[in-house]
């Protein structure tokens, strides 16, 4: 297998790569999200300085919830809808590297081969593995990929967990949350689905009992919350009793994924979650680069300077030593042992002394 990482030769592979992009070929773009999923930070900057101005027309649809609700097979039939009305559509499947995956890996790639001629369907399933068990920047990197190539629009697949770097809900313009009859923490799940700001609740698997009982849980849920007026941007959370294997209740919930692209499309609420993920994402950067640069550095003279004596002799807290070099390094009076990287450090001091470059 060919290596990405690391020489020379990288640069020119992911030049071919990107040039290959530019003409709209599905090959390379495979390939940069093979590229992204490695994680190398210079490779993400250099795809997405090309790929990012680019973007801005694919509607990000989030599937979540739990392992088994049946997402990819709602994925497939909203495809298969999608595909009506000829409109181009991507499919990221975000699988956590559980032994619960392994069968349902095999069996989106059996359900999603019934697309493998369609040149306007793009279906692609990545590892979580290496983050926090839910997206990660090689996710988003991926969805803009797809969105550079025009995909209208773009599924992406995750299984429903809270605490994650970047949240399906911060990355997706419409979130589904798909739940099923039979599980236990349903309740809680609504809750947590409501408190995230879901956009539209399913209820998969209708053709088992029990899945009226979880369509009135959802809407006593939503009075609750419509009660306490936390409704702002005039979109009503609709409930979809679904079932996958029949196709019912798709055509239905296809609608309002459209409808609720409709809505929100234009309202200040979906600029300001663009301006908080952006945001985001530059803070991401400075921190990587920040622990890449720095942090080994500051262990090092930590040891050097025997500071953690002084924690060993009981005279001070590992937390004081800690804020007081923290309050050293902002108030510039940290001295490195090297030269971290050149643009963002200024040296002193015949380079003895480097610091953050203020603004
Ligand atoms: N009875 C029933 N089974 C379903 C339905 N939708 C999906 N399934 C089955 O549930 C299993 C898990 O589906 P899958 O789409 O892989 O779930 P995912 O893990 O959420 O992506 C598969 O065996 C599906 O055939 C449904 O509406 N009714
Ligand atoms: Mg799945």
């Amino acid at each position: 297998m060919k290596s990405f990482s690391g020489d020379k030769k990288t640069t020119v592979d992911i030049d071919n790569l990107l040039s290959g992009l530019r003409k709209g070929r599905i090959g390379p773009a495979s390939r940069i999200i093979s590229i992204l999923e490695q994680g190398n930070a210079d490779d993400m900057d250099r795809i997405m300085d090309e790929v990012f101005p680019q973007t801005g027309h694919g509607w990000v649809v989030g599937i979540t919830g739990p392992p088994g609700a049946g997402k990819s097979s709602l994925i497939n039939n909203l495809i298969r809808e999608a595909r009506q009305e000829d409109l181009k559509i991507g499919s990221i499947l975000v699988d956590p590297t559980s032994p619960v995956s392994g069968g349902a890996v095999l069996g989106d790639r059996i359900r999603m081969s019934s697309f493998a001629a369609d040149q306007k369907v793009f279906i692609r399933s990545m590892g979580s593995r290496g983050t926090l068990g839910g997206l990660s920047a090689a996710t988003l990197g991926a969805v803009r990929v797809l969105d550079y190539l025009k995909y209208d629009y773009i599924f992406v697949e995750t299984v429903g967990s809270g605490q994650v770097d970047i949240n399906i809900c911060d990355i997706a313009d419409t979130v589904c949350l798909v739940l099923i009859p039979g599980a236990g923490d349903a309740i809680q799940a609504i809750k947590s689905g409501i408190r995230e700001v879901n956009d539209i609740f399913v209820v998969n698997k209708r053709d088992r009992p029990g899945s009226e009982q979880v369509v009135s849980n959802i809407r006593n849920a939503l009075e609750m919350r419509e009660k306490h007026n936390l409704d702002d941007n005039g979109w009503q959370i609709p409930i979809h009793a679904t079932d996958s294997l029949l196709r019912e209740g798709i055509s239905e919930l296809w609608d309002s994924i459209k409808q609720h692209k409709k809505t929100i499309q234009k309202t200040v609420e979906r600029q300001d979650k663009q301006r908080r993920l952006a945001t985001q994402e530059v803070v991401d950067t400075i921190m990587h680069k920040f622990k890449k640069e720095f942090l080994n550095q500051i262990e090092e003279k930590i040891r050097a300077d025997r500071t953690i004596d002084e924690i060993i002799n009981r005279k001070k807290s590992p937390q004081k030593v800690g804020n007081e070099i923290f309050s050293k390094i902002v108030a510039d009076q940290f001295s490195f042992l090297q030269m971290p990287e050149k643009e963002i450090i200024k040296s002193r001091n015949g380079g003895k002394r480097c610091s953050i470059k203020k603004p």
